[in-house]
């Protein structure tokens, strides 16, 4: 018996549907600028919040009651694998991705630990031989269990890193033998909570190093996926290091693996560290370094990471918008770190929350192809900047100061401010919508 008895798989039924269980804009197979919808979108279900999240808060502990839900438990965590097997059956979900601590149970010594995990992967592996869903990345987690609580690759404590070192290797070979098309890293706790017993500066250098071996390992194992650093600005730590976008770029030039690494974005994470969804989007392509999306949004009055599913149409056309003008994914795609809310108990709350956030992206998908193919935005862009197309615009950025003065002098420019139109352009977004 499946954990969702009785619910069918979910099918495109067109705008007009009123089941609670349908797309009415997802449909794989439908072109966008030439291409599948779910070549474009690439939704990925997360292993994490889906089914190894109890329904905790600060406040209260488990509500959710998962039959797998047994510690140090194989038989079980085969168990929630069947269960997630059956969840991307139901959905047509292309992906999955995961942590080591989702999908096998801890033991009593890291070599114990990472037998279960190599149990486990050749346990899902089997599965995806008779599945469509692939695994979009797999990652490690470096930060639930209190050996991390002062860090992974930042710990004061050398056998940390060395533990948390060696934890990476086995994911990145699990990642690798399910045919992962990425590995991703969140430094969970990576980060202080006071000066008054931090080293900044030798922690920036055991990170640095950390992700240098992590990107000499891809090339000695011949992995042909891409690594990904997923920025956070706060929580769980007061100062996260990976802050935002640029200033993971920041890092990863100082470390000279600026061309070696890209960014996983969240849009949660981008609403915690002030910044709207896009901006990231746009800056991390605008850096070259997009690699992919956490899908999921934060409540913007809570002012902390609620990790929801999906559900603002304008928000989602203007991500896509960014990742479309980025050129599309290539390996990475839309995961969904999304947690059901604590009420939401039942398996059907599951499979409700995927479809709503699956639509709501395809929705946003639409939107901005047709935004993008109309050039509705980009024309008026490009009339914005008109004025650099010029021969003497382009000189005059390889003029020095005083020749620029000279010119300024001679010419006598008597520049008019002119609108930014930005009224008009929402407006616009709003009729694509
Ligand atoms: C935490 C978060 C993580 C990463 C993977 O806020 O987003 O789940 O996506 O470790
Ligand atoms: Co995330």
């Amino acid at each position: 018996m499946s954990f969702f008895d009785g619910i069918a798989p979910v099918s495109f039924q067109g705008a007009d549907s009123t089941s609670d269980l349908a797309f009415r804009h997802y449909d794989p197979d439908e072109l966008v600028m030439g291409k599948r919808m779910e070549d474009h979108l690439r939704f990925t279900c997360a292993w994490w919040h889906s089914f190894a999240w109890p329904g905790g808060d600060p406040f209260g502990g488990q509500t959710f009651q998962r039959p797998w839900f047994k510690e140090d438990d194989l038989a079980a965590a085969k168990v929630k694998a069947d269960a997630a097997f059956d969840l991307f059956d139901i959905l047509g979900v292309p992906f999955f991705c995961f942590h080591d601590a989702d999908i096998r149970p801890e033991a009593d010594s890291f070599a114990a630990t990472a037998r279960n995990l190599a149990e486990m992967v050749d346990y899902i592996g089997e599965k995806m031989e008779t599945s469509k869903t692939k695994l979009l990345w797999g990652t490690a987690n470096l930060f639930t269990h209190r050996r991390f609580m002062s860090g992974a690759a930042t710990n004061p404590d050398p056998d940390v890193f060395a533990w948390s070192a060696a934890t990476v290797k086995t994911c990145m070979d699990a990642t690798m033998k399910l045919g992962g098309q990425n590995y991703v890293l969140w430094g969970g706790r990576e980060g202080y909570e006071t000066l008054l017993n931090t080293d900044l500066t030798r922690e920036a250098e055991q990170a640095g190093a950390f992700l240098s071996k992590v990107v000499e390992y891809k090339h000695k194992i011949g992995f042909k996926g891409a690594i990904l650093i997923e920025p956070k600005p706060q929580e769980p730590t007061k100062h996260q290091y990976d802050y935002d976008v640029a200033t993971v770029y920041g890092f990863l030039k100082r470390f000279g693996l600026e061309n070696e690494v890209q960014v996983n974005i969240e849009q949660g994470h981008a609403i915690l560290a002030g910044h709207s969804f896009e901006h990231e989007l746009a800056m991390a392509a605008s850096l070259g370094i997009f690699g992919s999306i956490d899908m999921n949004r934060n409540d913007y009055q809570s002012g902390w990471d609620t990790d929801q599913f999906p559900d603002n149409p304008r928000e989602a056309t203007l991500a896509y918008y960014e990742v479309l003008r980025a050129g599309g994914f290539t390996t990475g795609g839309t995961n969904f770190d999304a947690k059901l809310r604590r009420q939401s108990l039942d398996p059907i709350d599951l499979v409700a929350a995927h479809v709503g956030g699956m639509d709501v992206c395809a929705r946003g998908l639409k939107a901005a192809a047709a935004m993008l193919s109309d050039g509705v935005l980009e024309d008026a862009r490009a009339a914005r900047y008109a004025g650099w197309t010029t021969p003497e615009a382009q000189a005059m950025l390889g003029q020095s100061l005083d020749q620029i003065h000279d010119a300024v002098v001679t010419a006598d420019p008597r520049p008019e401010p002119r609108s930014g139109r930005q009224e008009s352009l929402e407006n616009v977004v709003s009729r694509y919508i």
